[in-house]
């Protein structure tokens, strides 16, 4: 046993990208420098998480408004740079788009050499930030396609399936990182006695169905009713759990560990929703089907979408597999 519990301790994010892919070729070792980075990020914000409300200047608002109408928090800004510090160092990232940043970042001196783009989501449900609640990170990682000559980044408007990682960080309790290069899901927790990510949990599986959904029902009258129709299918059936904590990091985490469904369906407002595909929907759709679960649109996979822009949202129901189907169901009116 304490031969074992050694091992796992020695069981580093870098080291368990290249046991996945049992080779120490080229694409391997990017891939296993790339996700190290990532975790180096990860590290930075949760530290400034950890310590906020003693920093001068660490919570609260910039003023600004960004590019999607939303209000900039402090946290948002911080995040965002960190993740361009750490790769401006890596010369394996060429570009990075993120919420937080309206046109596509070039890092020059990784240019052209550097084939790998990385999407992003510095801080995920920023809202929470202020009052000391789980926030997240969510990330994706994509193999650059064609040489980008006018400077669009036009290769990044294709499917899901192009992505060759993703994965997401927690920052809760414990600073939890969730990553899946197609060789199912695994999750590492960051011993802060260590500052490093340690193996908790392998090849995790989210069960076929789960008690959870998790929705803001606060929308209920600006949905289609047959959103209003699933919901209140819910209800009138035993066994079924509300959770909305407001940041989606920590609801698809519940999901992921425990089953259900989480719905961000579009609106009267915004039929397409609130989330984006790029760096929000697609990554988490991925780690899903890598755990055995699914994300769709109501409509479509998720990992299908072709976006038409970087930002481009659509709306989500992603978990488990039945419960998914079951939201399905009531949107194409099979129920
Ligand atoms: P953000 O990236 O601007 O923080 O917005 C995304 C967040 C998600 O984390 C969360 O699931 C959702 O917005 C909550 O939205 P709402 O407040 O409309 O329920
Ligand atoms: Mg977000």
């Amino acid at each position: 046993v304490a031969e074992h519990a050694l091992d796992r301790d020695c069981t580093t994010l870098s080291r368990h990208v290249l046991q996945q892919l049992q080779s120490y070729s080229p694409e391997a070792q990017d891939l296993s420098a790339i996700m190290n980075r990532i975790s180096l990020a990860a590290k930075l914000i949760s530290r400034r998480l950890t310590r906020a409300g003693l920093v001068e200047g660490a919570l609260g608002f910039t003023g600004e408004v960004n590019v999607q109408g939303e209000s900039v928090k402090k946290m948002d800004i911080y995040a965002n740079d960190v993740f361009i510090s750490v790769f401006k160092q890596s010369g394996l990232v060429c570009r990075l788009a993120s919420e937080e940043m309206e046109e596509t970042y070039y890092i020059p001196e990784n240019c052209p050499l550097g084939r790998y783009t990385l999407l992003y989501d510095p801080i995920d449900g920023s809202s929470n930030v202020d009052i000391n609640l789980n926030v997240g990170s969510i990330f994706s990682i994509r193999q650059q396609q064609g040489n980008d000559v006018d400077g669009e980044a036009k290769d990044l408007l294709q499917s899901g399936h192009q992505q060759l990682a993703a994965g997401y960080v927690l920052y809760g309790p414990s600073t939890v990182l969730v990553y899946s290069i197609g060789r199912g899901v695994h999750a590492f927790t960051l011993d802060p006695s260590l500052g490093e990510f340690i193996l908790s949990h392998e090849k995790i599986r989210i069960p076929e169905h789960g008690p959870i959904y998790s929705v803001n029902e606060g929308n209920f009258w600006q949905w289609e009713e047959s959103i209003r129709n699933y919901i209140r299918y819910v209800h009138r059936h035993e066994g079924y759990t509300a959770r909305y904590g407001g940041a989606l990091v920590g609801d698809i985490h519940r999901i992921l560990m425990q089953g259900g469904v989480f719905l961000y369906p579009g609106t009267v407002k915004k039929p397409e929703g609130k989330l984006r595909l790029l760096y929000e929907s697609a990554p988490l759709a991925f780690l899903m089907a890598q755990a055995g679960g699914r994300a769709s649109t109501g409509k479509q996979e998720i990992l299908d979408v072709v976006p038409d822009k970087i930002h481009a949202r659509t709306p989500l129901f992603i978990g488990s597999q039945e419960d998914v189907a079951l939201v399905e169901s009531f949107i194409q009116e099979r129920v």
